[in-house]
């Protein structure tokens, strides 16, 4: 069974919030189109959702650092970023446009203040696990097609961790976009989700 795994696409990333990704809002047409056609061919759509309590240790404002600095969080390099995805806050809706009605779950991450979750499987000191492979082992799902907020960080980790559990999985780039502090990390990204084996369509 193959499964639609749509990443982040939160308010927050895109134009007008607070970790706006450029263009982010244009993946939500790509995403739609996607979804409908799992949708019609009964096969899973999930929606990962980022998901942070306000004392996220991720958050510049928490760490007293600037936005976009690195720094440290328990031992793990961390990128700081503007306060986020807070839980039932406005930026952590699913954009208003995403057609809601095709998604079969929701898996939210992020929610441990002291440590980050860029991807949809695992904390980023891999400590802990989502539900995410859980549900798709559940569900007879071996082969996935990714999409979503941000290409060079949560989609990327998701893809990775998706490829070391053996998925096989398919990355459409024109449903992503990246936050590119350096320029070209998005282009670099999908160059090393290419080399880990994913198939970038
Ligand atoms: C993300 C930075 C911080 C993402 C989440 O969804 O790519 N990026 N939190
Ligand atoms: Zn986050």
């Amino acid at each position: 069974m193959k499964a639609l795994i749509l990443i982040d696409l939160q308010n927050d990333f895109c134009p007008g919030g607070s970790l706006a990704v450029a263009e982010g809002d244009k993946v939500i047409a790509v995403a739609n189109r996607y979804a409908a056609e799992f949708y019609r061919l009964q096969r899973p759509v999930v929606a990962t959702l980022d998901w942070h309590p306000a004392d996220h240790g991720s958050f510049a404002s928490n760490a007293g650092r600037e936005a976009g600095t690195l720094g440290e969080l328990k031992g793990l390099p961390q990128v700081w970023w503007p306060d986020h995805c807070i839980q039932y806050s406005a930026g952590a809706e699913l954009h208003p446009e995403l057609e809601q009605r095709y998604l079969s779950t929701r898996i939210y991450k992020g929610e441990q203040p002291l440590v980050d979750s860029y991807s949809a499987f695992f904390d980023n000191g891999r400590r802990s696990k989502t539900q995410l492979h859980d549900w798709l082992q559940s569900h007879g799902v071996s082969s996935l097609i990714m999409m979503g907020l941000a290409t060079d960080y949560c989609v990327k980790y998701s893809v990775l961790d998706a490829l070391s559990l053996g998925y096989e999985v398919q990355v459409v780039a024109e449903g992503c976009r990246g936050v590119n502090l350096n320029s070209f990390d998005s282009e670099r990204a999908l160059e090393e989700m290419a080399e880990r084996g994913a198939d970038i369509v």
